[in-house]
């Protein structure tokens, strides 16, 4: 799963890597930020190998962290969605995370619906500016914590 702050290219990787393995241009998540959060769905990402077969990972897609309260991905949803609770095509919403009673909510993940690894993409061109108390530290920060 790739987090990381709106419009740091997350959408863009997972089309690289999926142009790569397909030896074609696809831009399957899309991707585009000239102001605010593009992406806005939980969206996992299969790679076709031979017709039939796929790659052995899913990426998965989601919504960038903002720095602006009420906007971005909520943080306990990341979570969440690592642990598997929440299903592919759900429409995050910034001001609450998902609820036990949506119908994206998975209520008993299993070993495939968790995340294995956890990606954390930013902006090579700002990272130098990042402050301590950006998003993506505070998550990691939480984390190490837990
Ligand atoms: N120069 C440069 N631009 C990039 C790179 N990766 C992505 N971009 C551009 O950065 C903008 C945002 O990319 P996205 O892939 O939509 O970023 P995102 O992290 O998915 O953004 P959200 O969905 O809003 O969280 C687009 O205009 C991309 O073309 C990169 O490696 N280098
Ligand atoms: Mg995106």
């Amino acid at each position: 799963m790739l987090y990381g702050p709106a419009g740091a290219g997350k959408s863009s990787f997972i089309n690289s890597v999926d142009s790569v393995l397909r030896g074609k241009i696809t831009r399957r998540a899309a991707a585009d930020a000239l102001f605010g959060s593009f992406t806005t769905k939980y969206r996992e990402y299969k790679i076709p190998k031979v017709p039939g077969t796929h790659y052995p990972f899913v990426f998965n897609d989601i919504m960038g962290l903002e720095r602006e309260a009420a906007r971005g991905v909520c943080l306990e949803d990341i979570k969440l969605a690592m642990k598997g609770h929440v299903n592919n095509g759900y429409k995050f919403n910034p001001i609450s995370a998902i609820s036990e009673d949506n119908q994206h909510y998975n209520r008993d993940p299993s070993l495939n619906d968790r995340v294995h690894v956890l990606v954390c993409v930013i902006p090579g061109s700002t990272a130098g500016l990042q402050n301590d108390d950006n998003p993506s530290q505070l998550l990691t920060e939480d984390f190490e914590k837990s």
